[in-house]
């Protein structure tokens, strides 16, 4: 018999009464993956199709986006939240007014592969709610993502997994219909230290700065390079794809600032994408920058602040580190 998410929420989030609630929250959070994932199995071609409104990005909303944020919003409600910060709505919502806790989310991530039958998932972080926050609401999703209690993804791929963190390490669940529930699939993670692909949209190469066109053109010279050996690419497209393959394999990816209006900071989004990707990264035994400074370390602005992306095997995010410090 495998040993279940529940059993592991229950040694790993026992300490006390806080605890015991986010462990609760988890399980309302992976009762509406499930919903999420039977819709993606049962719902038809409709899913990725386009509605009339947008989200916060200016992005059109698909059917999808708009039924993984309501069923989400409905776990944050069950788990008696105070805040829920969604990709998909305007600002922080406000569910219990006596809730101790805020959840940061992208209900559904990798929007653009929901019609090609590509790994899609829902990534979250957990994070505490001070008297400050209950005093200015808005200051809630401004506290670092070191602050965070628990951070996690769902893949809505060939299988439904869940890669969670509440600080003891980074571990994978695996959604068993026969079993009925989510078992553990892999236990503490570890990111291997020395990275053989890497991940980066490359049609935005001529929009990058020099140095991260320099860190490139080193790996794709492969053993006649600096690097004297070859590197593979592999690019989803969807973040948590993508970062599941790092976690399983080691490697790194990218999502630098570029040149196009609105990429100054990239594309990814600190408090649903970045922060959570990184506490899973970090305990992997990774790491997770902008490039320079540590994504868990920045005092974000807003909900929906972007950050420049780097993260994956130790070794070669430091690396990178260096190609922007030292250019020379
Ligand atoms: P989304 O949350 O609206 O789907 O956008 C985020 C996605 C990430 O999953 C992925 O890493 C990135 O956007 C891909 O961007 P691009 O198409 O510019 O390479
Ligand atoms: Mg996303």
């Amino acid at each position: 018999m495998p040993s279940s998410l529940d059993a592991h929420l229950r040694s790993a989030l026992d300490a006390d009464e806080g605890q015991r609630r986010i462990a609760e929250a988890i399980r309302h959070l992976c009762t509406a993956s499930v919903k999420v994932r039977n819709q993606i199995i049962e719902g038809g071609s409709n899913l990725g199709e386009q509605r009339g409104d947008t989200n916060t990005d200016g992005d059109v909303q698909k059917e999808l986006d708009v039924l993984a944020d309501r069923a989400f919003l409905q776990a944050a409600k069950d788990s008696g939240f105070m805040f829920f910060g969604s990709e998909e709505q305007e600002g922080p919502v406000t569910l219990d007014e006596n809730g101790d806790f805020a959840i940061a989310i992208d209900p559904l991530d990798g929007s653009s592969n929901i019609s090609t039958n590509v790994s899609i998932g829902t990534i979250f972080s957990i994070l505490p709610v001070s008297d400050a926050n209950r005093a200015d609401p808005k200051t809630v999703f401004m506290q670092k993502g070191a602050n965070q209690l628990a951070a996690g993804f769902f893949v809505y791929g060939p299988q439904l997994q869940l890669v969670l963190t509440v600080g003891d390490g980074t571990h994978v669940f695996l959604f068993s219909p026969k079993f009925g529930g989510f078992v553990e699939q892999t236990a503490s993670v570890t990111i291997a230290d020395k990275a053989k692909e890497f991940s980066v949209n490359m049609s935005n190469y001529r929009h990058w700065d020099t140095h991260i066109r320099n860190y490139v053109d080193d790996l794709l010279a492969g053993e006649e390079g600096p690097r004297e050996r070859d590197f593979g690419m592999r690019y989803v497209g969807s973040l948590v794809a993508d970062a599941y393959r790092i976690l399983q394999r080691g490697g790194v990816f990218l999502y630098p600032s570029d040149g196009r209006k609105g990429y100054q900071n990239g594309r990814l989004r600190l408090m649903y994408e970045a922060n959570p990707v990184a506490m899973l990264v970090e305990q992997a035994g990774g790491a997770a920058t902008d490039g320079t400074t540590r994504i868990l370390d920045i005092e974000p602005e807003g909900l929906h602040v972007r950050t420049p992306l780097v993260f994956g095997s130790k070794r070669e995010v430091e690396r990178i580190g260096r190609y922007i410090a030292d250019p020379d």
